[in-house]
């Protein structure tokens, strides 16, 4: 692994937040194992090993009942480990992955059997070089007959220059880590508004409140300056918000959440049983788990 990779907490504590039954982890990664699933050669990162056999401890520990495995950039278009995490779930993992877009319509029917629901497009600079919008549209030519929806990773400052794909897009589309706002940056600014209004104006967006501890300047526990954030999503879009552990937290640099932290920091965003049902249950069931 990377020099200065900081791997996952081996021993989170358990939460005081009690999840609700059927609660959702609908954003997390496995990595490897590399000797069975050798990382992509043209990834930006090496990491530590993090496996499905430890994904699904974690879960169990922390209560929840199913999660959603994001395919992580350092596997390419290789989607080998995710598969397989899915395949040893028991029903209970869906996945998101990354295709080139000369996949097969048999590979892809394959991968919605195994219990794949949507493809990622990441368009983060540190961790892929996005391609031309000509690349995305045949891929999403490809899954759209199967239903699927679009996850789409970019940075605040890009949305503007992205807004005319992402919103030419006619299937559901998720945005991780509610486009990665600048923190420091007033919730009420112009930078957060247009996120909103994207969120506002296209009734097929929806967006993972995820990751305090990847957008917090002001660090754990609290991470108090990604709360206002956050809770302005799930007020204004409850039916359209998911929430997950992020786990195991690639490329952070100075330090690594609990993750039984992270889940006791959920009702400070969804501050109401009803708001916890829908992030936790309702939104990612309806999404990932029911048949369209
Ligand atoms: C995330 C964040 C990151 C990495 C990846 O696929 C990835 O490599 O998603 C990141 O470094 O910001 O969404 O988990």
């Amino acid at each position: 692994m990377d020099a200065d990779w900081l791997s996952f907490d081996p021993d989170p504590s358990e939460p005081t937040f009690e999840l609700p039954r059927g609660s959702v982890d609908a954003h997390c990664h496995v990595f490897g194992p590399g000797d069975t699933f050798p990382y992509a050669p043209e990834r930006k990162y090496t990491p530590c090993d993090a496996g499905k056999e430890q994904l699904f401890h974690l879960r169990d520990f922390l209560g929840f009942d199913k999660n959603v495995i994001v395919q992580a950039t350092c596997h390419g278009t290789d989607n080998a480990a995710m598969l397989n995490a899915l395949d040893s779930s028991n029903g209970r993992s869906r996945g998101v992955a990354t295709l080139s877009p000369d996949a097969s319509v048999a590979e892809l029917q394959e991968l919605n059997e195994r219990g794949v629901r949507g493809v990622r497009f990441n368009y983060v600079r540190r961790l892929v070089d996005p391609e031309p919008d000509e690349y995305y549209y045949r891929i999403v030519e490809k899954i759209a007959p199967l239903g699927w929806h679009v996850v789409i990773y970019f940075e605040a400052a890009d949305l503007a220059e992205r807004w005319g794909f992402f919103t030419s897009l006619e299937t559901l589309v998720i945005v991780d880590h509610m486009g990665r706002p600048d923190v420091a940056k007033s919730v009420d600014g112009p930078e957060f508004a247009q996120f909103l209004r994207l969120m506002r104006e296209h009734e097929n967006f929806w967006s993972k409140v995820t990751c305090p501890e990847r957008l917090s300047l002001s660090g754990p526990p609290n991470y108090s300056d990604t709360v206002p954030f956050a809770r302005r999503v799930v007020d204004e879009f409850p039916n359209r918000v998911l929430w997950g552990t992020d786990w195991p937290h690639p490329n952070l640099k100075n330090f690594m959440p609990d993750d039984g932290k992270l889940v006791d920091f959920i009702p400070q965003i969804a501050t109401t049983k009803e708001l916890q049902l829908k992030l936790l249950v309702d939104n990612p069931t309806r999404l990932y788990w029911e048949e369209n």
